[in-house]
C-alpha cells in the first residue's frame, strides 16, 4: 500500500463564505451521499467521520461594503479547521478534508504546518488563486487561498496557525491553469512558482505533466499535499462547480494525475473543494471527486 497511513479523518468544511455563489456549502453533504466511506473501506482504510466544522449561517451572504468578503467568519472557520487537522495528524490520522470553497485551504494547509516542516503542493484548479488583498477585482478570499498559505496577504488570515508556518514558492506546482488575473500573473512570476497550465498538459501529456509536479513537490519536502478543486476538470464533465472555465482537464487525464500521485507515495493530506450540487447535474461532480479520492488512495482498474 502506497499511503502508509491507513487511518483516515474525513473533515467536512461547508463554507461558502470565500465564493461568489451560494450551493457549494452543500459540497461535504454531495461528497458523503457518493459514498466516500464505503469506497475507502473497500480499500482497506479505517475512516473516522468528524462530521462538519461549525459555520454560522446566521449572518448575510451578502457581503457589500467589505473589501475581504466575509473575512471575520473565514478567519473564524479556518482557525477552527487549522486546530482539527493538526489534532488529527497528532493521533496520526490522514486528514482528507471536504469543501466547501477553496478558502478552506488556508486552514487545511496550516493544519498540516504544525506537523509537516518543509511541505509541498499540488494545487489542481482552473485558477491560481493567489490574488492577495491588494491585487483582488473580486474580493472573494477562494481566490486568495494558495498566496495565503505562502505568507502573502492579509494578516488575519496569514497569521492562522502562526505566521512564520508556511509552504515555500519552490515546493508548489500548479495544474490545470487557464483563468489568471493580472497580480496573479506577475506574483507567479516574482517568486518563480510552476504553473502547468492546459497548454502544458495540450502539449507535453498530464504524464510528463505529473513527472515534473512530482519531483517539484517532492524534492527537499517532508510530505505532499493534495489540494484539488474541481473547476480544474473540464465543465462539460464536472459541471457542478461555481466558476466552471471550458478546457479543462478531462476525467482520464484527472484520474491519471491522481494514479500517480498514489505510485509515488507522498501524500500526507488531501482536500476536494469547490462541488456545488445546486450548479450540478444528478450530482455528478460529486460523484467524480468520489472517485479521484478512490484513485488517489489506491484504486486501480486492474
Ligand atoms: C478570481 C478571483 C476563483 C476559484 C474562482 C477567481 C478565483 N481569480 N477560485 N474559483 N476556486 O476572484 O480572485
Ligand atoms: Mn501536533
Ligand atoms: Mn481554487
Ligand atoms: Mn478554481
Amino acid at each position: 500500500k502506497a499511503v502508509k497511513n491507513n487511518k483516515i479523518s474525513l473533515i467536512g468544511v461547508p463554507l461558502q463564505y470565500g465564493a461568489d455563489r451560494t450551493g457549494v456549502d452543500m459540497g461535504p453533504s454531495a461528497i458523503r451521499s457518493s459514498h466516500v466511506q464505503t469506497r475507502l473501506e473497500a480499500l482497506g482504510y479505517h475512516i473516522r467521520d468528524l462530521g462538519d466544522i461549525h459555520v454560522n449561517r446566521t449572518i448575510e451572504a451578502c457581503a457589500a461594503g467589505e473589501k475581504l468578503k466575509h473575512l471575520k467568519e473565514i478567519k473564524n472557520v479556518n482557525s477552527q479547521l487549522c486546530q482539527v487537522v493538526a489534532d488529527e495528524m497528532d493521533k496520526g490520522q490522514f486528514p482528507l478534508v471536504l469543501g466547501g470553497d477553496h478558502s478552506i485551504a488556508i486552514g487545511t494547509i496550516k493544519g498540516v504546518l504544525q506537523h509537516v516542516n518543509k511541505l509541498g503542493v499540488i494545487w489542481f484548479d482552473a485558477h491560481t488563486d493567489v490574488n492577495t488583498d491588494e491585487t483582488t477585482f473580486t474580493g472573494n478570499i477562494h481566490g486568495m487561498s494558495l498566496a495565503v498559505a505562502l505568507g502573502y496577504g492579509h494578516h488575519e488570515l496569514t497569521s492562522i496557525g502562526g505566521a512564520e508556518k508556511t509552504i515555500r514558492p519552490e515546493n508548489v506546482a500548479i495544474i490545470g491553469a487557464r483563468s489568471i488575473d493580472p497580480g496573479e500573473r506577475k506574483f507567479l512570476k516574482e517568486k518563480g512558482i510552476r504553473v502547468f497550465t492546459m497548454h502544458d498538459i495540450d502539449r507535453n501529456g498530464m504524464k510528463q505533466v505529473m513527472e515534473e509536479a512530482l519531483e517539484i513537490v517532492t524534492n527537499g519536502t517532508d510530505g505532499v499535499h493534495l489540494s484539488l478543486d474541481l473547476d480544474g476538470m473540464d465543465p462539460g464533465e464536472a459541471p457542478g462547480v461555481g466558476t466552471p472555465v471550458s478546457g479543462g482537464m478531462s476525467y482520464r487525464e484527472s484520474h491519471l494525475a491522481m494514479e500517480m500521485l498514489y505510485e509515488r507515495d507522498c501524500l500526507v493530506s488531501a482536500e476536494f473543494v469547490e462541488v456545488n450540487p445546486m450548479m450540478d447535474q444528478h450530482n455528478k461532480t460529486a460523484k467524480i471527486a468520489v472517485e479521484l479520492i478512490g484513485s488517489v488512495f489506491g484504486e486501480r482498474i486492474l
